[in-house]
């Protein structure tokens, strides 16, 4: 399903910007042989993902300002030229927009991935290889401390003088450049604003649906940048990527069951080689059975919050989003 996906992403036109060089990290046969052995139990668990949430009710989130916004945003993509699109690099494949590639045509595009912090090396690696062996490499930044921002910001106007140099051959004035950063709610894209700028401009804050209207703000002499709300497909048709939304807190809390992400949170952990069994047991005192998510949620409840599953569940993901479990990416790329 995510090659699918992968595969329209690769025929659109895509930019190719710094990154960590790949060669740096593989080398030796151990590690190629180990890297090998934990992508296979990647795909086994995209595969058990699918069936963990099948069965669930589905996840949708889809609040009114929305489709508002899309509609405003496509208008708007018609100004831009060059466009910022922002994932969160925990889950680079959830957080991209099926429609995104036929919006943006051949437009120039800078692929973010955001959150870089709350990856782990090997995360990054993978990520920043596979986009390598794609003919795509992305600019990994951090919107809380602005790593990678001088990259972005070099290369945006880099990308963006291009438009000024045709206008003059066509013998019109230079005009200001429009950059407009776009990407699905909570990723970071205000936060991002904010560092190219260095000031508060756009409110960025810790839950999806802060920012609601499109906003243009002044970068350097030349330079427009627009900052957008997040947006989202009005059906996820991939359950396991809206689960993986939730997750990560990308989407609203009301539109999904703590115990149910959580649960299968925890049976995604016990499955992820860096973290396991062991990481979840030593950090609540409470034996994992059978790789049940469910039945450890509900232990965690009686543990420490009465039988309340629904507080156990949520502490359980604040966990894993403050990165107790270590900093790691819940999807690594396609082989
Ligand atoms: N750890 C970490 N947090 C970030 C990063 N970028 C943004 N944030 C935080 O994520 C939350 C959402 O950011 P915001 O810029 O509002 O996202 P937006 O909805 O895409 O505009 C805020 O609390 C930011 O401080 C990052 O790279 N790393
Ligand atoms: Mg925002």
């Amino acid at each position: 399903m995510h090659r699918a996906k992968m595969a329209v992403q690769l025929s659109g036109q895509w930019l190719i910007v710094g990154g960590k060089t790949p060669s740096l990290y593989v080398n030796e046969n151990s590690s190629s042989l180990y890297e090998s052995r934990v992508e296979n139990d990647w795909v086994d668990l995209d595969t058990d993902l699918y069936h963990w949430t099948k069965s669930l009710r589905p996840v949708q989130w889809y609040p009114g300002h929305i489709a508002k916004t899309e509609k405003e945003l496509k208008e708007q993509l018609k100004l831009m030229d060059v466009v910022i699109e922002v994932r969160d690099a925990r889950i680079p494949m959830s957080t991209s927009h099926p429609q995104m590639d036929s919006w943006l045509g051949n437009r120039k595009r800078i692929l973010v991935l955001n959150r870089e912090d709350m990856i782990s090396t090997a995360d990054r690696h993978a990520w920043a290889d596979y986009f390598a062996r794609q003919g795509t490499k992305v600019v990994f930044a951090n919107g809380q401390f602005g790593m990678g921002t001088m990259k972005l910001s070099r290369l945006a106007k880099a990308l963006a003088a291009g438009v000024n140099v045709k206008r003059r051959a066509k013998g019109l004035l230079p005009r200001a450049v429009r950059a407009g950063i776009v990407g699905y709610p909570n990723v970071g894209k205000s936060s991002l604003v904010n560092r190219l700028l260095k000031r508060r401009m756009c409110p960025a804050a810790p839950r999806p649906g802060v920012t609601r209207e499109l906003k243009w703000v002044r970068f350097g002499k030349d330079l427009e940048l627009l900052d957008s709300p997040g947006i989202i497909p009005m059906r996820i048709s991939d359950q396991s990527a809206a689960i993986k939304l939730a997750m990560c807190d990308d989407i609203g809390e009301r539109s999904y069951d703590f115990a149910d992400v959580a649960a299968i949170l925890v049976r995604m952990l016990t499955k992820i080689p860096s973290v396991g069994i062991e990481a979840l047991q030593n950090r609540y005192k409470i034996d994992v059975e059978g790789h049940c998510g469910k039945i450890f949620v509900h232990k965690l409840a009686l543990h420490l919050f009465n039988g309340d599953d629904n507080q156990a569940a949520f502490r359980v993901l604040t966990d894993f989003r403050k990165g107790k479990f270590g900093w790691i990416a819940l999807e690594r790329p396609p082989r």
